[in-house]
């Protein structure tokens, strides 16, 4: 460690970051022996190695990380932990020009921002499949990510009745279904006025199944299950022993507004969900329930058996399924246990009808009857990842740590300090049924100047951890953008990405191939403009429409080399669209100004790239 670096561990010490100071003092500041030095030095050697991929080699996993309230996905190699690529999904993205061509501004609608949560891999018998990525975001939306391309195919939603989706996007086993929970209930359908007074009577929260067709990915509303306004935090699906049902975390079951950090903590107990989601399908196939916003909701009061409550700590966060599917994982964030419910006591306590009582006519289950064993991993629990041989690991908030331990013995087996504060971890096919172990990525919230100083907005940290052994090491730290809320992670070898989209597989009505046919057209004051662009030039080079015209261009990059990609910057006129190889896309506006406006290829691709311009020339009416 600098001197430099010392002086500020330290400064920051005396500024008050507490919660990390044994930490930090014992492994920072205390003195070395020669010995230790030699020891540490080794140690840094070995961990090198473990994360070096040599120039030209390349990582045996992605990483695909959400990017939080910046709208985005983004995509590591590990061990490397080099950040690869952006996927735009939520919010516009000049770098690739999403959110500026007609297809994509479609799919956005109006809302330019999102926030996005949880990464989840499409499954095939439980094992992710490399096909799809869905990411929910807050906004009541999941979006469908093609894993061929890496590229946004579909947005849906807002979703009626669902708001602020935070427990989502959870797949199914065989992808049957992407999940989504409402975070803050609210009067539903949308648009309903009641009074924050009445809260506990009038407002409702949701937890939903959004169908996934098998075929294309194409994601679509199916049902919707009435729940109190509790507030929906986080979810899993079951597996294996479990699979057919889906667990969600709760907090606010005191069903309390104002300051809940107060008035959502009286209880000593919130709830896990336990949805029969088979169930739920054959309720809404038979038309039970009613149509509220236009989707079909079930009452569980109404219906018997879609529902089941599981009392849990006070405000659980994460709940998490076990490769078996044989235990539920969770805890309330300020217990020092985490728990494992039992899934065949749950069903045995279904069957028994061993409840405690019932919230709005949905049973709650004896906690008891349905725990297996409280683990001490440590104070803060939040989630929970899993490894072969029924390891699992527990990222702790509080304690700014990871516990491991074991399915089954429920004893904690190694605990290791990160830096700082912990949220989500992810381990390699760590939400399959069968997980790699290797590695795992704890997703701090902090990063506390691990990093070159880029003033007060700092980047979030994530940690590379070693877990091939019983003692867990960390190998290396890596930094992104706000904000790594989880993360899954996929063998490489599973994904067979395209490098350019092939000519016959262009359908574009609009797409040319060859700089002949390239033109514009009038019909009235809409002009449609068919455009080539090919190193190192547009084809037409210059075009002109009258003052008021709408304007459609549709650029097709007749490349088919890989990374020939083009852009297309059309000044004064906000925009910016960038083309794949055999790409085609349209950009449509008024020219509302009248002028001489040049455009130019935004994305380097040769020698001649500076040459790669033309002028759009507005008459003025
Ligand atoms: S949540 S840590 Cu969506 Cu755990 Cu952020
Ligand atoms: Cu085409 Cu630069």
């Amino acid at each position: 460690m600098t001197r430099r670096s010392t002086a500020r561990t330290t400064r920051r010490l005396a500024g008050g970051v507490l919660l990390f100071t044994g930490v930090l003092l014992t492994s920072q500041c205390a003195p070395r022996s020669p010995d230790s030095a030699r020891a540490n030095a080794s140690d840094a050697a070995a961990a090198a190695q473990k994360v070096y991929v040599a120039p030209g080699d390349l990582d045996p996993y992605y990483m695909f990380a959400s990017g939080g309230h910046s709208g985005q996905v983004y995509v590591y190699g590990l061990p490397s932990m080099r950040h690869i690529t952006t996927i735009p999904v939520f919010t516009p993205y000049p770098a690739t020009g999403y959110g500026f061509d007609d297809e994509s501004k479609k799919m956005l609608g109006n809302l330019t921002w999102g926030d996005v949560h949880h990464p989840s891999l499409s499954e095939t018998n439980g094992e992710y499949d490399g096909r799809w990525l869905f990411v929910n975001e807050m906004n009541g939306r999941v979006a469908r990510i093609d894993l061929r391309d890496f590229k946004t195919k579909q947005i849906l939603g807002p979703v009626p009745n669902v708001s602020g989706n935070h427990g989502s996007a959870f797949v199914t086993p065989n992808s049957e279904y992407t999940m989504m929970a409402s975070r803050f209930s609210i009067p539903i359908p949308k648009g309903t006025y009641a009074s924050v007074d009445k809260y506990a009577t009038d407002y409702k929260g949701v937890v939903a199944g959004i169908k996934i067709d098998p075929k294309s990915g194409e994601m679509s509303v199916g049902w919707q299950i009435l729940t109190p306004p509790f507030d929906w935090d986080l979810g899993d699906a079951g597996k294996k022993a479990s699979d057919g049902w889906m667990f969600w975390s709760s907090y606010n079951t005191e069903r309390a507004t104002g300051k809940l950090e107060v008035t959502a903590s009286q209880r000593d107990r919130d709830y896990i969900a336990a949805v029969d989601w088979r169930a739920a399908e054959k309720a809404a196939a038979d038309g039970k329930g009613t149509m509220i916003g236009g989707v079909r909701v079930l009452d569980p009061k109404a219906i018997p058996g879609l529902l089941y409550l599981l009392p849990c700590g006070k405000s659980p966060h994460g709940v998490d399924v076990s490769p078996d599917g044989k235990y539920i994982i969770g805890s309330g964030k300020l217990q020092s246990v985490t728990v494992a419910f039992s899934f065949d006591k749950i069903q045995a306590a279904i069957k028994n009808k061993d409840f405690t009582g019932d919230e709005d006519g949905i049973p709650v289950l004896k906690y008891e009857s349905v725990k297996e064993a409280e683990v001490p991993v440590g104070l803060g629990p939040l989630h929970t990842q899993f490894g072969p041989d029924g390891m699992a690991y527990t990222s702790l908030f509080v304690d700014s740590a990871v516990a491991s331990w074991k399915l089954g013995q429920w004893q904690v087996i190694d605990k290791i300090p990160v830096s700082y504060a912990i949220g989500h971890l992810s381990a390699a096919e760590g939400d399959t049924v069968s997980p790699d172990g290797v590695f795992l990525v704890a997703l701090n919230k902090l990063s506390h100047g691990r990093h070159l100083p880029v003033g007060p907005s700092q980047p979030e940290a994530s940690q590379l951890v070693d877990i091939s052994q019983e003692k867990m090491k960390i190998l290396t730290d890596a930094f992104t953008e706000p904000e790594p809320h989880y993360a899954q992670i996929i063998k490489a070898d599973k994904l067979k990405p395209v490098e350019v989209y092939p000519k016959e597989e262009n359908t574009h009505p609009l797409a040319v191939w060859d700089v002949k046919d390239v033109g514009v057209t009038r019909q009235g004051s809409k002009v449609t403009v068919k455009m080539v662009a090919v190193r190192s030039a547009f084809y037409p080079q210059t075009f002109e429409v009258n003052e008021g015209d709408t304007v459609t261009i549709a650029i097709t990059n007749i490349e088919q080399t890989t990374d020939e990609l083009h852009g297309f910057g059309l000044l004064d006129y906000n925009t910016n669209v960038v083309i794949d190889p055999g790409e085609t896309k349209t950009i449509t506006f008024v020219a509302n100004k009248h002028g001489v406006f040049p455009y130019y290829c935004t994305n380097f691709c040769s020698a001649l790239h500076q040459e790669m311009q033309g002028y759009f020339t507005v008459k003025p009416r």
